[in-house]
């Protein structure tokens, strides 16, 4: 039964993929995976699941209060989750390994103005290559709502040791146990930014839940998401959301519960449960949110309008490969731009110049982090940032 979402034919190479990742022995990103688990599209697409409900973005805008914003900035961050976390299973049948962008790769998008909520606008760019890590930017000037963030992930394999050991040939015969998988713990921060009536901004430091992938062996990988994270605004509101699955024996996958609460206070004012992918209620039953109905995806230029740097112009050769079924085409096409970055990266050492990112700078201390992360628990106290800058040329 083991393996039985893998295609005939990429048995083998699914194996291998496996034994790389148990021993963890590279970059996730970089190892050889067979052509079914491939997808089309760069990390750096996915920044914009943040935003496909924009309407929610921009009504943070329209709360009256602290309490009634921090409620709002909840129920919009809860409701990101289901395209974060379970749109390619819906797309594409299970999770998939994505695009390993390259430095410098850029992904640009709008969501448009509609019903007044106002335009949306998405700036991501590839701010490291090795450990791969992006950062992003997303604006509602009309609403003076904005969110500014990077993400990298550290991976482990659940299973080390016996797992590493064995041999490819073993790997047919074994019956594995769906306990053993990968676990990804989100590396990075977001800052949301609400400008007040009166001019003042008031911030939401939101930190990441960490990532439990299953079904691996089956060739059907899907996420789960673990742990806690925390939404900690400047007004002195804090959700803490706590993430569950399926467990043993009972329950269901995506749950979650998040306790929100006033500023000083240690008890929370609401209580929030229920699934993740679908719908929530407080503790009197008022439904809280609601995801069942559709999103929007992010419009971007068409392709003879993007910059090379831009990852759909970029990459278009390997999705299309990808997308065909002309594996051999994908993989010459990735082989020839990871050639030429290489060649980029010698280049710019030879001559002294180093690689210049166009949208973010790097700060080793996030002051709006070490400020905010005093409200949460459990969480480092300092971490960097890439700060989003316009070019101004
Ligand atoms: C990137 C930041 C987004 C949320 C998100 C969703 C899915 C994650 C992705 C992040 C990082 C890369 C990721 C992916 C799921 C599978 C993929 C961990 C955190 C890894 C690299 C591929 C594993 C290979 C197979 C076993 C699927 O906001």
């Amino acid at each position: 039964a083991e393996a039985e979402a893998v295609p005939q034919g990429q048995k083998q190479s699914w194996g291998q993929f496996i034994k790389q990742l148990a021993s963890l022995s590279g970059d996730l990103y970089s190892m050889t995976a067979p052509p079914f688990i491939l997808s089309p599209v760069s990390l750096t697409e996915y920044p914009s699941y943040w935003c496909e409900r924009p309407e929610l973005f921009a009504a943070i805008a329209d709360g009256k209060t602290p309490e009634d914003r921090a409620l709002r900035v909840l129920k919009w961050f809860i409701s990101t989750l289901k395209g974060q976390y379970t749109s390619r299973n819906e797309k594409m049948g299970s999770e998939k390994k994505p695009l390993n962008p390259v430095l410098g790769e850029l992904f640009f998008g709008t969501w448009p103005d509609y019903n007044s909520r106002g335009q949306t606008n998405l700036y991501v760019e590839q701010v490291s290559h090795h450990p791969p890590i992006t950062g992003y930017y997303i604006e509602n000037p009309t609403k003076g709502v904005a969110l500014q963030g990077h993400c990298a992930q550290k991976t482990s394999f659940s299973a080390g040791s016996i797992i590493g050991k064995i041999t490819l040939r073993w790997l047919d015969r074994l019956t594995f146990s769906n306990t053993r998988h990968l676990t990804v713990k989100q590396v990075g921060h977001a800052i949301l930014g609400v400008k007040l009536p009166d001019g003042t901004v008031e911030d939401y430091l939101i930190t990441l839940p960490s990532l439990r992938i299953d079904g691996i062996f089956y060739g059907a990988p899907y996420i789960e998401l673990t742990n806690t994270s925390w939404i900690a605004s400047s007004s002195g509101w804090v959700s803490n959301i706590e993430y569950k699955g399926k467990g043993w024996v009972s329950g269901k996958s995506h749950q979650f519960k998040a306790l929100v609460t006033p500023p000083g206070s240690s008890s929370a004012a609401h209580t929030i449960e229920g699934l993740w992918h679908e719908t929530s209620k407080d503790s009197r039953g008022v439904p809280f949110h609601d995801v069942r109905g559709p999103k929007e995806e992010v419009s971007v230029k068409d392709l003879g309008e993007q910059d090379d740097m831009e990852t759909r112009n970029l990459w278009q050769h390997v999705a299309k490969g990808i997308r065909t079924g002309d594996f051999e085409a994908a993989s010459r096409e990735k082989t020839k731009i990871e050639n030429e970055q290489r060649q980029r990266r010698k280049d710019e050492t030879a001559a002294g110049t180093p690689w210049q990112l166009k949208y973010f700078t790097h700060i080793g201390e996030d002051p709006k982090y070490t400020k905010l992360v005093k409200l949460c628990k459990d969480i480092p106290s300092q971490e960097d940032a890439y700060i989003f800058q316009k070019p101004t040329a």
